[in-house]
């Protein structure tokens, strides 16, 4: 802020694209660890994120800025007619563990600074813009995941409230300790009238490597990949180490975990678009000398459509259920997501396209592999999205995440086009 306003007294105008570098740089001073970005909903990190982007916001000249019953930052900047419906967008400003500077925030700091551009030159567009920081999107610290975007369609489930982090903290207790209601009807009150919007835009970085590699800096967004995701556990028997003899009578989790892990690979590996992934996977209270008893498992699967999302996970299960009766073992598995394949709305597509030519720059098309808070708002309201480029080859959900000051300006150019488009 005293850089801004130095530069503001001495009348240099700071780009807008070196204001959004700088502020992701000043938002990731927050943060749970030391060696890299760590940001989980409703930690001390956290709620000091909010503070950054709620002065942020005051200070950028929006009209209404709050921290709403969620944690989420909602900024309004007024169109010519206050009451005319107006554009939402954002994106979730926490992280997953040990992540980027850019993953969500990228897509709150963009139309912040186009407000602040209007606002340094007394502009008003046709319609209003809100601006939504969403407080959760990664489902780090509760398995809830897009929770924050849910309260906003509202499709936020009650029973999110007494889900337990690792420390065995509810959501509500955190959400209490934050100085936030904690309560149902706060939330639920949330939900917005989609007759009060145009439609839902979010700017994003890709989190992948085909723009950096084909040296384009935007891309257009077709459709956001749907996907199923699951935590689980294969219980067998924990015994000696040292005295079970190798065969059927060892009931390894941990073997038959493994076994999964290869399945989910090559079942997704054989099916066009769709990825899996066993992001996590724990022997609880292991021991080097004990046969785990117990393996606990995450399942993420994803395709660009439901149907081939659906069928790679049907056949997933089927080589769970088959791994675990071969080998003796039994299973839990508890869904945790189930989100569907979103396709960007052709009207604001097109506007996306619309304003990547007023750069002079050509349009490409790519799906998103990555899920965003635009699949649940797409429930609600026409939505699409528009990506750009990573550099380390658009390495994401990592601390080499990076874009430059120069691209980020394209952003701003290419949301102020967008936003006075017809
Ligand atoms: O997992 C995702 O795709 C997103 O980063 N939440
Ligand atoms: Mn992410
Ligand atoms: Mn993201
Ligand atoms: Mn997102």
């Amino acid at each position: 802020i005293a850089e801004l306003r130095l530069a503001e007294l001495v009348g240099e105008r700071i780009d807008d694209g070196e204001w959004v570098w700088d502020r992701a740089e000043d938002l990731a001073r927050h943060s749970e660890v030391d060696d890299g970005l760590t940001v989980t909903y409703l930690t001390p990190a956290h709620q000091a994120c909010a503070q950054d982007l709620a002065a942020w916001m005051r200070e950028a000249g929006f009209d209404r800025v709050e921290i709403d019953a969620v944690g989420n930052v909602v900024g309004i900047y007024d169109g010519q007619d206050a009451q005319a419906p107006r554009l939402l967008t954002g994106s979730h400003y926490d992280t997953v563990r040990h992540g980027g500077k850019y993953d969500g925030r990228l897509g709150v700091l963009v139309p912040m600074a186009v407000v602040r551009a209007l606002r340094a030159a007394g502009e008003r567009p046709k319609h209003g813009l809100e601006v939504v920081a969403f407080a959760e999107e990664e489902g780090q610290r509760y398995p809830a995941t897009f929770l924050a975007a849910s309260a906003l369609t509202g499709g936020f489930d009650p029973a999110w409230l007494d889900q337990t982090d690792t420390q065995g903290v509810t959501m509500r207790e955190a959400m209490q300790a934050a100085g936030l209601p904690a309560r149902m009807e706060a939330i639920a009150a949330l939900k917005r009238d989609p007759a009060r919007y145009r439609g839902f835009v979010e700017l994003h970085i890709e989190q992948g490597p085909v723009l950096d590699a084909l040296n384009l800096p935007l891309g257009v967004v077709t459709s956001i990949n749907g996907s199923h995701r699951y935590t689980g556990e294969l219980i067998g028997q924990a015994s000696h180490a040292g005295t079970t003899p190798m065969g059927a009578t060892r009931r390894d989790a941990a073997t038959a975990a493994a076994e999964l892990v290869l399945a989910v690979e090559r079942l997704a590996s054989a099916l066009p678009g769709a990825v899996g992934t066993v992001g996590q996977l724990q022997v609880p209270n292991g021991s080097i000398n004990v046969v785990p008893g117990r393996c606990r498992f995450s399942l993420d699967l994803r395709a660009p459509d439901d149907a081939t999302r659906d069928r790679l996970r049907d056949e997933v299960l089927h080589a769970l259920q088959a791994i675990a009766a071969r080998r003796g073992l039994r299973f839990t598995l508890e869904p945790t997501l189930a989100a569907h394949a979103a396709p960007s709305h052709p009207a604001w597509q097109a506007r996306w396209e619309a304003a990547v030519q007023s750069l002079g720059l050509p349009v490409f098309h790519l799906p998103s592999g990555a899920g965003h808070d635009a699949m649940k708002l797409h429930e609600r309201l026409p939505q699409a999205m528009l990506f750009v480029r990573g550099g380390n080859a658009g390495i994401s959900h990592n601390p080499l995440e990076s874009i430059t000051a120069h691209d980020a300006q394209l952003c701003v150019d290419a949301f102020r086009a967008l936003l006075n488009a017809p």
